[in-house]
């Protein structure tokens, strides 16, 4: 399904059609290490951009509020059931439009905000005594050490609304501490704890979290939408069995459309289901529900496990030659998808931003990232983030990944200089050639 120059698109908007031409050259001749972005099938493509996105489907199967909806029933009916074969799950949501929009139902459906939100209602009920009540505790990863902006930073909801502590990892070991999480958990009593992360390389501990929770009594929301491929292809340890919510992303290492998940035990499925909607959406997009229903048959398939295995093993031999050519990898290594370069000894005068910028020159896309006890600022950090989902789903293995290493290496080292960044950017061309997109 490469470009069509007299497609509909291409005839009637012109001005639209050139960035289309410039994204699709664009993808098809660089490499792709955002660890959280990946190469959909033609498939999944279609289904993308397919008729389902003109219709309205509010409410569930069987019980919508708009006549026309039994075609949506089907394919919705066929996502949820998908995921709970793939993930084992009692209940699934396949209607958030993200990641972020799953994590906020969790919230909804379970949390109490604070005063400033609460308060409107409560001066309703007793006007003369207006009460300020503290939100519920949310215990995370601070998104400095790899969590996530919607696990209770204050700049977004999650924080604005609630309470939050953060725990974070050691200082030497690069990993979470569990018993600096105990000890948290047991002063701040949270209602909720969150897992999961956006630039973790390691294997999460469920059982130990689930322990604590029970300990603190609270409960125990795992966001997984960078290792959700991993999990469903069994090749990281799942966190459904032992966690009140599961919530994901579906683009990234599932590879599937853009657009969230969430999954809970039965006893959660009425409160979570509400909270989507009416809760937080109106209509679903349901040619993303489509497009996940497809995603979710393609990461049933037997050779879907082939590919999280190799996801990991490009990982493993991209994070062990980049430390061979002195570039420090936070923890020393990777356990999944993704590695957080500390840039700090092998390259001090170099930020994340100018690494990002260089390498960006020489076609190799990736993203700047704090590390953990960063000194420097958020867009500036002293870190990078690679990962190996894309490339691993256009066919690289790990000779590929030794040279790929090489010429991040060879870019950061450049100094920015064009002449360099320019024959590494003519290398990766090269690559990309052999190396095609799956829907080329
Ligand atoms: N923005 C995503 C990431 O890049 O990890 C997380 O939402």
């Amino acid at each position: 399904m490469a470009l069509d120059n007299h497609s509909p698109i291409a005839k009637q908007d012109p001005e639209v059609w050139k960035a289309f031409v410039a994204e699709e050259e664009r993808q098809d001749t660089t490499l792709e290490l955002i660890a959280s972005e990946n190469h959909v099938s033609p498939a999944v493509l279609q289904a993308a951009g397919s008729i389902f996105t003109n219709k309205y489907a509010e409410g569930y199967p069987g019980r919508r509020y708009y006549g026309g909806c039994e075609n949506m029933d089907t394919i919705e009916n066929i996502a949820r059931d998908r995921v709970k074969q793939l993930f084992g799950c009692d209940h699934a949501n396949v209607q958030p439009s993200s990641g972020s929009q799953a994590n906020q139902a969790v919230f909804l459906a379970t949390m109490q905000p604070g005063s400033r939100f609460g308060e409107s209602e409560q001066r309703e009920k007793n006007p003369d005594q207006p009460v300020r009540t503290p939100g519920d505790m949310i215990l995370s990863l601070d998104l400095d050490h790899g969590g996530h902006l919607t696990h209770g930073k204050h700049v977004n909801m999650s924080g604005k609304w609630f309470r939050v502590t953060h725990y974070g990892v050691n200082r030497e070991t690069g990993r979470i501490d569990m018993d600096e999480v105990r000890r948290l958990a047991r002063q701040c009593k949270p209602k909720m704890i969150i897992t999961g992360a956006s630039a973790y390389s390691r294997i999460w501990d469920w059982d130990a979290f689930a322990e604590i929770a029970e300990d603190v009594g609270a409960m125990l929301l795992a966001d997984i939408a960078h290792i959700a491929g991993l999990v469903a292809a069994g090749e990281h340890p799942s966190p459904v069995p032992v966690c009140d919510f599961v919530t994901t992303t579906t683009h990234k290492t599932l590879r599937g459309p853009r657009g969230g998940l969430a999954m809970c035990k039965e006893q959660w499925a009425k409160k979570l289901d509400s909270a989507v909607f009416p809760g937080m959406q109106g209509g679903p997009l349901m040619h993303a529900v489509a497009a996940k229903a497809v995603a979710f048959g393609e990461a049933l398939q037997p050779g879907f496990k082939d590919y999280q295995k190799r996801v990991i093993e490009n990982a493993k031999t991209l994070a062990e030659s980049l430390i061979s050519r002195k570039l420090n990898i936070v923890s020393g290594g990777t356990d999944n998808h993704v590695m957080l370069v500390d840039l700090r000894d092998g390259f001090p005068d170099v930020t994340g931003a100018m690494a990002e910028d260089w390498l960006g020159q020489a076609g190799i896309v990736v993203n700047k990232n704090m590390i953990p006890f960063d000194e420097r600022k958020p867009m500036e950090t002293s870190g990078l983030r690679l990962g190996t989902p894309a490339l691993t789903t256009r066919g690289l293995g790990p000779d590929e990944m030794r040279t790929v290493a090489e010429l991040i290496t060879k870019a950061i080292g450049s100094a920015g200089d064009a002449s360099v960044l320019g024959n590494i950017r003519n290398d990766v061309r090269e690559m990309c050639k052999q190396f095609k997109l799956p829907h080329a």
